[in-house]
């Protein structure tokens, strides 16, 4: 089952000390990585007392997590449903304890919107856009074999996670835009850079004419590099690649020209989930939705602010 770790002692907050139970998906990313740093970070300097637990991508280990947290009386839980689908049940019963919800980084399908107090984190429709609206814009290079035809494989994130479905709608709402770029292939590689590996090795078997990568983060795509390598194509000229996320390993792929194209989505939450769980304990109001700022790169920008990249 998932570890859990405690910062500091437990028990509910007295005037000013809140303590926070945080659900996280797992560690199966380097976003996740940078964004559970932020957190934790956040949270020491907010002065906040931290039960932590990692899901390893399971479910059912967030869901243990979030009853030990309404058992122990937290006064704030917060967590990144690793899947849309699941969560009334558990956010009813943190409902009737009375323990405020705080959704991050991913959403829940729930219609009702009393289960959690606001939702902070990235549009994910909008980077699916941006992904596609890129192989729209460059789809005369992206045509590598001139043939006419773009063909995109996507590797896809976790089934029936809210950046999965979204990233892939936005991206084909765009794409629809040029009748020459199909995806002829898609299968998920669960935001793994294994995942990744294993889905471009069967699509560079089963397909004979692959223009694009779109895979749904970076992980995914620094392991279709690797397959793409092992059958002897140079990836971001054979093949071109665009992800999401821009962390530091993709942006590094960026960089060297490995990738073509990375939309950015930010991991570093801590700083306003712990402004917002200071509000919603106070019984202030908060906006049911706060969404994140970022931006998207090419090759020139990312050897312009790789030294700086804070993840
Ligand atoms: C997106 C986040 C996704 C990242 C992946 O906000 O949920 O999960 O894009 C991570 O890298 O695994
Ligand atoms: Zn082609």
């Amino acid at each position: 089952c998932g570890s859990s770790s405690d910062s500091g002692s437990g028990g509910s907050g007295g005037s000013g000390d809140i303590t926070m139970g945080f659900a996280q998906v797992g560690a199966e990313s380097g976003w996740r990585t940078a964004n559970t740093k932020s957190i934790q970070a956040s949270a020491k300097d907010a002065g906040i007392k931290l039960k932590f637990s990692d899901a390893q991508q399971k479910q059912e280990n967030q869901i243990k997590a979030i009853r030990s947290y309404i058992q122990q009386k937290v006064d704030v839980i917060a967590f990144s449903p690793v899947v849309e689908t699941g969560w009334d049940t558990v956010l009813q019963e943190a409902k009737r304890a009375k323990i405020p919800v705080i959704l991050t980084d991913r959403a829940v399908d729930s219609s009702d919107k009393s289960l959690y107090k606001t939702f902070l984190g990235s549009d994910f429709v909008l980077e699916g856009n941006k992904a596609g609206q890129w192989v729209v814009d460059n789809a005369a290079t992206n045509d590598v074999n001139k043939d006419g035809k773009i063909n995109v494989v996507e590797i896809q994130g976790t089934t029936g996670a809210a950046p999965a479905i979204d990233r892939k709608k936005g991206f084909e709402d765009k794409i629809s835009a040029d009748p020459k770029i199909k995806v002829v292939a898609s299968q998920t590689g669960d935001f793994t850079r294994d995942g990744g590996k294993k889905v471009m090795e069967a699509f560079l078997k089963s397909q004979k004419d692959i223009d694009v990568v779109f895979a749904h983060n970076d992980d995914e795509g620094l392991g279709a590099i690797e397959a793409i390598e092992a059958a002897g194509l140079k990836p971001g000229t054979d093949i071109k690649i665009v992800t999401i996320d821009a962390v530091k390993d993709g942006m590094t792929a960026l960089s060297e020209g490995k990738i073509n194209y990375i939309v950015e989505c930010n991991p570093l939450l801590g700083p306003q989930l712990m402004d917002l769980a200071k509000k919603v304990v106070a019984g202030e109001d908060v906006p049911a939705r706060v969404e994140t700022k970022e931006g998207e790169f090419d090759q020139e920008q990312a050897k312009a602010v790789l030294a700086d990249r804070q993840y």
